[in-house]
């Protein structure tokens, strides 16, 4: 059975994403926006009410890599949380009145049902080539954002493999044809990984700073304090490639180059102890902490709409 407080499987997140739509129609729909490479199909929740005309919106998406299960768990957990305290929480009632949230739960779907059933450890998608019998491209590394210029492998056994192409991977492909197809709506763009407490934005393919970088900073610094007066948790702020590594083909710089300014990677719980086998009792306490800095950034966000 589905948990908030535990790591779910595949299966039990697409019936918890069919039953969460069915029984919350005024504030949730739902679209497929495309099948993996084995055929699941991605499933984007429209989070918002209901309105005649279209309102700017927020992506959010959880589970890019495959390993990283705290971030599938958040995505859940803020839509939970978008639907319970609408009406009551008066930041959450005016985010979803003003704006739509797309949440897409799992990314990359083929991988994280790998991970649940084969190898734990594993990041890439599941795509095959005839070229090689090594498995998968790492989907941040195969937007065409630099691609593959720095940080990133053409070798398909390594596992930031960028791909043959940018957007060879279809995951990769059907996300960003949602993003182009919605561009004049969507205003901010988060995406939730792990592990390294870390808040960051464009750019990672280059040293640059980002036109928008102060004002981006600014709110980033501000997120982090709002997420570490919960529970004291530290995280650093900073452009991907002088804070983490540099690192080309990731959908956070893509996104921005493609207009969408307020465009953030989060990397949630830990620093190392667990790493990407963070323990479920940490699921709550994280999820909790990460709510706050995310409405942080969406008050922002509808702030200077
Ligand atoms: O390397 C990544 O893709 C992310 N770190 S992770 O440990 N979750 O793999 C960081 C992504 C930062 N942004 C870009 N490199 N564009
Ligand atoms: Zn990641
Ligand atoms: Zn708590």
């Amino acid at each position: 059975v589905h948990s908030y407080t535990k790591y779910n499987s595949w299966d039990k997140i697409q019936a918890w994403i069919s039953s969460i739509s069915s029984s919350n129609p005024d504030l949730i729909s739902r679209q497929v926006i495309g099948n993996t490479y084995e055929g699941r199909p991605m499933n984007v929740l429209k989070i918002g009410k209901k309105s005649s005309s279209t309102k700017p919106s927020i992506f959010m998406d959880c589970g890019i890599h495959a390993r990283e299960w705290i971030s599938t768990a958040f995505c859940q957990w803020f839509v939970k949380e978008a639907l319970s305290t609408y009406g009551s929480d008066s930041e959450m009632t005016g985010l979803l009145n003003q704006m739509d949230v797309y949440v897409l739960p799992v990314f990359n779907i083929d991988g994280y049902d790998f991970t649940h059933n084969s190898n734990r450890m594993w990041r890439k998608t599941r795509s095959r080539m005839y070229s090689s019998s090594c498995i998968g491209a790492d989907p941040n590394r195969n937007w065409n954002a630099g691609w593959c210029t720095t940080g990133a492998s053409s070798n398909p056994c390594s596992d930031t493999f960028c791909g043959s192409s940018p957007e060879s991977e279809i995951e990769v492909k059907n996300v960003a044809d949602f993003i182009r197809r919605n561009k004049s709506s969507i205003k901010a763009y988060l995406t939730i990984h792990s592990y390294s407490q870390l808040l960051l934005f464009p750019y990672s393919y280059t040293f640059e700073l980002a036109e928008h970088h102060s004002e981006l900073m600014t709110v980033a610094e501000g997120a982090s304090k709002a997420l570490r007066s919960l529970h004291g948790t530290q995280y650093t702020s900073g452009p991907g490639a002088a804070t983490i590594y540099p690192a080309a083909g990731g959908s956070d710089d893509w996104a921005y180059d493609l207009g969408v300014k307020y465009s953030y990677t989060f990397e949630l719980r830990d620093t190392g102890r667990y790493g990407f086998l963070l323990p479920e009792s940490q699921i709550k306490p994280t999820c909790e902490e990460t709510m706050l800095a995310v409405k942080y950034i969406t008050s922002h966000v509808q702030k200077n709409l």
